[in-house]
């Protein structure tokens, strides 16, 4: 087990056996044990219809999320990894009932039936949270959590999200339940803003132990923006950027992308009949096409003569929307020949690639240092609730812990590093981004070096950036931050140097 998850495993058993006869701090611990042993908790979070259930299942490559206006999109739920689908309510004291999963007709996904739960509890309970359990690659290393749209209509539902990232409020002691998010958004508001200062108040310089220690931000539905022209996703990033701009001042995300979920999730399950459509619409004279695209009603009324039939059609516009179609007929045009390569094309302009090698530099790579800082902000918390007992001895080395770890003190400054000015020529901020893991956390990646540099390259890199960021460190005139984000490259290079064979 890697060090600092074996450190915090330390602690928290210690905890334990100090506070046993408490049954609520103990229960907390158990949970706080349990979850570093179990795979990083991703949450997805966002406002209403910003499109989290749609990208959770391009992630996953299945339609297992409820999407559209069902009572199971209201209830946050968990999606782990298991080797039968199984999807179990549980209710706020521990009682559970077995769901019902219904397949919908035509392209519609799974839905969750609650309306008729069998509870192993004698009176009927309300549903706090959902777990599916489904055999999916894509959650064997990852825990995925949907979340109700946070500034719904309903402020009970935005609370059910809320309580989960950002308990303080609600409750004395309690624990995030994720170790990280992703926060979607289809513009910025003042809610948004509120939303994410609220989960990332504990990520700062206060460490104010609270929320996870990551967050990467999406532009979603980016396929809407710019109104489904072919250079949506151009525009897209546009917008993006900007977004990355005002995000970056408030230091909220630590990256933002902009991703079209409807279409990854389309291009993942391309099938030939919808291939041969999209060939077929290929034909069509360009200024007819466009016509008929005005809306995807209009694209699917039988009157209106295209070589697909209307149905086909209906389904091409639900699945892909209008400007995937467009982009898939483009594609074809340009002489895209066979329904795999159509697929990957689509995936590529869908930004979910991109998405999943941020979240696999920010979160994958860094999984046991997300969940050990869970875990001893949770325990810090516990104890500072029950003093009182011998655990109190452990608090002091669970803070320094805390506050010196170096990879809390790598994401830290990742997620600042925008936000705030670092006295430093734009090649060495550059520099810094990546030696403190901001591109991946393999030497060669934090010395900018090819994968397949000698290792007396990589070791003369990394001697070189030790000296080169200690001495930064120390000049007269950085201020304080400038000095300590030095100070933390030097040490990022050290431990680079330290992973170096000889
Ligand atoms: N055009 C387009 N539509 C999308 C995209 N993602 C989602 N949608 C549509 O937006 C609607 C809402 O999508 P969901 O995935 O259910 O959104 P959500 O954020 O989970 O919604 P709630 O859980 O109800 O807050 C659905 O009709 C989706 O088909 C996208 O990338 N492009
Ligand atoms: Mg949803």
């Amino acid at each position: 087990m890697p060090g600092i998850v074996a450190e915090a495993h330390r602690l928290v058993d210690a905890a334990r056996a100090a506070l046993a006869n408490e049954a609520r701090p103990r229960a907390l611990l158990a949970d706080c044990a349990g979850r570093l042993d179990q795979p990083l908790r991703i949450a997805l979070a966002g406002s209403l219809k910003a499109g989290k259930s749609t990208l959770l299942n391009s992630l996953v490559g299945q339609d297992i999320a409820p999407t559209d206006a069902t009572e199971c999109t209201r209830v946050v739920t968990w999606y782990r990894y298991g080797s039968t689908p199984s999807v179990t309510a549980h209710a706020g004291d521990g009682a559970r009932a077995n769901v019902v999963v219904r397949r919908g007709g035509g392209t519609h996904g799974l839905t969750f039936d609650l309306d008729r739960l069998n509870w192993n509890a004698p009176a009927p309970r309300e549903v706090d949270h959902l777990e599916v359990e489904w055999p999916a690659a894509a959650l064997a290393h990852t825990t995925i959590i949907d979340t109700p749209g946070t500034s719904s209509l309903s402020r009970e539902v935005s609370r059910r999200t809320a309580r989960l990232l950002t308990p303080d409020e609600e409750q004395a002691v309690a624990v995030p339940g994720a170790d990280a998010v992703v926060y979607l958004l289809r513009r910025l508001d003042a809610a948004d803003v509120r939303f994410l200062e609220r989960v990332g108040a504990g990520t700062g310089a206060a460490q104010g132990v609270s929320g996870p220690l990551g967050v990467v931000g999406v532009v979603s539905r980016a396929d809407e923006i710019g109104a489904g022209r072919i250079d949506a996703l151009h525009s897209a990033r546009d917008v993006a950027t900007r977004f990355a701009g005002e995000l970056e001042r408030t230091g909220l995300c630590q990256a933002v992308i902009p991703v079209a979920g409807l279409l990854a999730f389309a291009a993942a399950t391309l099938r030939q009949q919808e291939y041969a459509a999209f060939e077929a619409l290929a034909g069509v004279p360009v200024d007819e096409l466009s016509a008929a695209l005005l809306s995807a009603d209009r694209f699917a009324r039988p009157d209106v003569a295209l070589p697909v039939a209307p149905e086909l059609r209906a389904q091409l516009a639900e699945r892909f929307g209008l400007f995937g179609i467009r982009m898939a007929v483009t594609l074809v045009r340009l002489g895209v020949r066979d329904s795999a390569t159509l697929a990957a094309e689509l995936t590529a302009r869908s930004g979910v690639d991109e998405l999943r090698s941020v979240l696999d530099v920010q979160f994958g790579q860094r999984a046991d240092q997300l969940k050990a800082h869970s875990a001893l902000t949770a325990l810090a918390r516990v104890l500072t609730a029950y003093p009182g007992s011998p655990a109190d001895a452990l608090l002091p080395r669970v803070r320094t812990l805390l506050a010196d770890v170096h990879g809390f003190a790598e994401l830290r400054l990742l997620g600042r590093l925008r936000t705030d000015e670092l006295g430093l020529p734009p090649a060495d901020l550059a520099e810094l981004h990546r030696l403190i893991g901001g591109s991946g956390i393999a030497p060669h990646l934090r010395l900018g070096l090819p994968v397949d540099a000698a290792p007396s390259v990589q070791r003369d890199q990394a001697v070189a950036a030790v000296r080169k960021w200690r001495s930064r460190a120390r000049h007269p005139l950085a201020d304080q931050f400038t000095a300590t984000a030095c100070l933390t490259a030097a040490r990022s290079a050290e431990g680079t140097l330290g992973l170096l064979p000889e």
